[in-house]
């Protein structure tokens, strides 16, 4: 049973992200020193994902058209990254934005939180 709910997760999962690619439109355009900052700031942002989670296709929506090229690390069960995000996070859920700063790490967990805190910083 459990096999049957995870296949039609999954599959409903994919057809958003079908639906979010024909309908995102563009992306924001920036002049390619002010797209260097900005590049060159997210290096210290990784966001933990799965690819067929709609709260993280959401997020990967809004960083799509504010032109973030963000990190994206898959965490699936056994994989490296969804031990990082237990033990940094605190829990198993995504999305998860990691943002390092001056030595410190916070972990953003709820897709809306992690969309307006781009917005607001990088709109
Ligand atoms: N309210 C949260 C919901 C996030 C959520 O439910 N994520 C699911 C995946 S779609 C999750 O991480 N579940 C934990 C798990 O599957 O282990 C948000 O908007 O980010």
């Amino acid at each position: 049973m459990k096999i049957v709910i995870n296949l039609i997760r999954n599959l409903l999962g994919y057809i958003i992200i079908a639906l979010d690619l024909v309908t995102r439109g563009a992306k924001k355009k920036r002049p390619p020193e002010q797209q260097q900052e900005v590049s060159d700031e997210l290096k210290h942002f990784a966001l933990y994902q799965f690819a067929a989670c709609p709260f993280c296709t959401k997020t990967r929506r809004a960083m799509y058209k504010l032109n973030l090229p963000i990190e994206k690390r898959n965490a699936p069960e056994g994989s490296k990254h969804r031990q990082e995000l237990l033990e940094g996070g605190g829990k198993v859920k995504v999305p998860c934005l990691r943002i390092e700063k001056e030595g410190t790490v916070e972990w953003m967990y709820e897709s809306s939180e992690i969309i307006r805190y781009l917005e607001k910083r990088f709109a």
